[in-house]
């Protein structure tokens, strides 16, 4: 099964919309295998961002990061990292579809309340960069013969 990284980012964390986001993951069906609440250092987001370095937000990028807690989650699930994105919606709120997170909670280019890993390649790139491998919880997701047809040899 795929993995993925979100970080919902300090406005959602400051606007209370923590339950809000991670429920809408949980719904869909995905196992949250790695959740913690922390202040992302400047190091780490240059080094989580550095594909953005030399953009002109790229500075205030990281200084949003920075200023203030996140929560920072572990999703396992199919095709985990498609369909966070698709959830999660476009990049500035106001373009945003609605229905997606940032198109019912956000309306601004920056302030857009989470990340998401973009491709398989960043993924691990990315959960490394936040989690320990003892703090990943693999656990057997007891529903998961109903969220999937895991009857055969593949998961449907
Ligand atoms: P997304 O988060 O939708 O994958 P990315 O990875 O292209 O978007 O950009 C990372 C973050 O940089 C975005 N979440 C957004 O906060 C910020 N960002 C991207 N493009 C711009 C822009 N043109 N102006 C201001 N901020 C931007």
């Amino acid at each position: 099964m795929q993995r993925t990284l979100v970080i919902i980012k300090p406005d959602a964390v400051q606007r209370r919309l923590i339950g809000k986001i991670i429920s809408r993951f949980e719904e869909k069906g995905f196992a949250i295998i790695g959740l913690k609440l922390m202040v992302i250092s400047e190091a780490l987001a240059r080094k989580n961002y550095s594909i953005h370095k030399g953009k002109d937000f790229y500075e205030k990028l990281i200084e949003f990061m920075t200023s203030g807690p996140v929560v920072v989650l572990v999703l396992r699930g199919k095709n985990v990292i498609e369909v966070t994105r698709k959830l999660i919606g476009s990049t500035f709120g106001h373009e945003a579809a609605p229905g997606t997170i940032r198109g019912d909670y956000a309306i601004s280019d920056r302030f857009n309340l989470i990340h998401g890993t973009d491709s398989v390649e960043s993924a691990e790139k990315e959960i490394s960069l936040f989690f320990e491998k003892e703090n990943l919880m693999e656990y057997e997701q007891t529903d998961l013969k109903w969220i999937y047809d895991t009857s055969g040899k593949d998961i449907i």
